[in-house]
């Protein structure tokens, strides 16, 4: 199995990249911002407690979201991989998906991680709020929060998979189709070298 993690922060282009990856590489995408998007959507007590969360920019608690994944590992059997975009966002959630993986005997492969300034990111956000209608879009001192809470929870993640050699940066400024190419570059050189 190949698992990706495609990490970075609020806007630096994860959801976007990640549907032109499963596409050409067939991987099961696991979004944590959809599957929490799906549950608000259908008013599941789930989706109001994460609302109250998404609605300020910040983080929804670790026990929901690992919750959450550990359920969809165990929907999808005999895949190719997963894409994880958007998980792990904490060094807990990063341990628990080891953990869950562990029992796969399927490990993280790489976190291909994208560097975007955070001007950019405000930028980027903020355009997608005029047409979006995601609540967390439309204010930019809820953006602001969110970068802010990747700066005070979720960088950290990189550090924790960078012990055991598996972080790339990938520099998410560009053009759509030339980041996707750098992110499949380097997919490409680690399928090739992985050991089945
Ligand atoms: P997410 O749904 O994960 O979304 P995101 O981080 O806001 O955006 P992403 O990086 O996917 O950006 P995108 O490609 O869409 O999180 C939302 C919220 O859910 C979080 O704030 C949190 O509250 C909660 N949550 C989710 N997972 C969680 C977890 N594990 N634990 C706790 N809480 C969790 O791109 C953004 C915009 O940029 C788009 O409009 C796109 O068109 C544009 N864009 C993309 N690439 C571009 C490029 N190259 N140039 C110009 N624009 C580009």
């Amino acid at each position: 199995m190949f698992n990706l993690i495609l990490f970075g922060p609020p806007g630096s282009g994860k959801g976007t990249q990640s549907e032109k990856l499963i596409a050409r590489y067939g991987l099961k995408h696991l979004s944590t911002g959809d599957l929490l998007r799906s549950e608000i959507n259908a008013n599941t007590p789930l989706g109001i407690e994460a609302r109250k969360f998404m609605d300020k920019g910040q983080l929804v608690p670790d026990e929901v979201v690992i919750g959450m994944i550990s359920s969809a590992l165990d929907e999808n059997k005999n895949i190719p991989g997963f894409l994880f975009d958007g998980f792990p966002r904490t060094p807990a959630q990063a341990e628990a998906l080891d953990k869950l993986l562990d029992f796969k005997k399927a490990p993280v492969s790489v976190m291909l991680a994208l560097e975007v300034s955070e001007e950019e990111l405000v930028k980027r956000l903020i355009i997608r709020g005029e047409t979006s209608g995601r609540s967390d879009d439309t204010n930019e001192m809820v953006i602001r929060a969110r970068i802010a809470e990747y700066h005070n929870k979720t960088a950290a993640v990189a550090d924790y998979y960078r012990q055991f050699n598996k972080v790339v940066m990938i520099q998410g400024e560009g053009t759509v189709t030339e980041i996707f190419n750098r992110l499949a570059e380097e997919i490409d050189r680690r399928m090739a070298t992985q050991v089945q």
